[in-house]
């Protein structure tokens, strides 16, 4: 029967033109040929109607065996062409090698350096306290001896929100406000932000101190000495020198400024034959203020005139810079990852 050999003929010829596409597009312009609404065999199947009837049904179960086979030849070679498709995108790499991990961040220097100086001192048994950024002129300025108009105020470039509250300059009025609140024997570190008018290369208007606080009966400069020497030692090594040099500041009286033999030099003075960029040539370098603070910060906060008590303050970046060698306080802010990663 003529239609049944079209219909063999149909398959074989389609066998030999799906083995020639090796693309997907071209195999869906052999499939809308052959089995496609209008396509070969949906012609073929139209002449089943002019059939004599008997030659009908032999006719119309070829039809749809063919029907069958072709989609189902249609249908591997689609998975044979998606399958070196997949094979060719994964040429050269292994999909089942792990992934690299991204980098889950680290902690700032800055937070490194106060987290280490915290637990220096928790060590010794002071406790860390904290109080507001926002201040008044009165923990800020006139309870640490710093009345209207006292020259002191001259010496901080204050960053006002009203003519009486202030973006804190010192982390003083936390102790200030924690002897108001609470009666001696005192020992307490205040860590946090604090502000000044104040930008350019080696000033930022926002930076990071420690401020400490011991009171008791009988505190004295060798208290003071003695715990300052132990947390210079406890940051910057055991052989570190240091030496307290006279100075001044409102809150306290005496007063002094702490210098360590150069961590750069190691107070040469030179360093690779070069001198000293660190210390300038000194072999000192300052690194905080302190002071026994003066009684007159003691009746603001109505402690009764038996009490002694020393007092310190520190810039964070500061000592971050003198003991990882940081040059540009700049560094600390700019959050490049690659200076951040390089204290993970
Ligand atoms: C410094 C230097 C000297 C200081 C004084 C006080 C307080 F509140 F107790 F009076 N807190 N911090 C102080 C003393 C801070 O920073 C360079």
């Amino acid at each position: 029967m003529d239609i049944v050999a079209t219909l063999e003929n149909l398959v074989r010829e389609m066998e030999e033109r799906l083995a020639r596409a090796d693309t997907l597009e071209e195999l869906e312009v052999l499939r809308a040929d052959v089995l496609g609404r209008k396509g070969r065999l949906a012609r073929i199947i139209s002449r089943l109607p002019g059939l004599p009837p008997e030659d009908r049904p032999v006719a119309g179960q070829a039809a749809n065996r063919i029907k069958e086979r072709c989609a189902a030849l249609f249908g591997e070679r689609r998975s044979a062409l998606l399958a070196s498709r997949e094979a060719e995108a994964l040429a050269g790499f292994d999909p089942t090698l792990p992934g690299r991990a991204p980098w889950r961040g680290s902690l700032h220097p800055v937070t490194l350096i106060a987290d280490e100086i915290c637990e220096i001192f928790t060590a010794m048994g002071f406790e860390v306290v904290s109080g507001p950024e926002v201040e008044n002129d009165h923990y800020n300025f006139e309870a640490l001896n710093m009345p209207p108009e006292h020259p002191a105020r001259d010496m901080q470039d204050t960053l006002y929100i009203t003519e009486k509250v202030l973006m804190r300059t010192h982390t003083s009025p936390v102790q200030v406000r924690t002897m108001a609140t609470r009666a001696a024997p005192l020992a307490v570190i205040a860590p946090g932000k604090v502000y000044r008018r104040d930008s350019d290369l080696t000033h930022t208007p926002m930076f990071h101190q420690i401020e400490g606080l011991m009171v008791d009966n009988g505190i004295t400069m060798a208290h003071l000495r003695g715990t300052l020497t132990a947390l210079v030692r406890a940051v910057f090594g055991s052989r570190t020198r240091v030496r307290f040099r006279p100075s001044f500041f409102p809150f306290t009286e005496p007063s002094a400024e702490v210098d360590i033999s150069c961590c750069l030099c190691g107070g040469k003075g030179h360093h690779r034959g070069e001198p000293c960029r660190v210390c300038k040539e000194t072999g000192w370098v300052e690194i905080l203020g302190c002071g026994m603070v003066d009684p007159a910060v003691f009746s603001a906060v109505n402690y009764p005139d038996n009490v002694s008590g020393f007092a310190f303050g520190l810039g964070v970046e500061r000592v971050a810079m003198l003991k990882y060698g940081i040059g540009d306080l700049r560094m600390f802010f700019e959050n490049d990852v690659r200076f951040l990663r390089q204290f993970a």
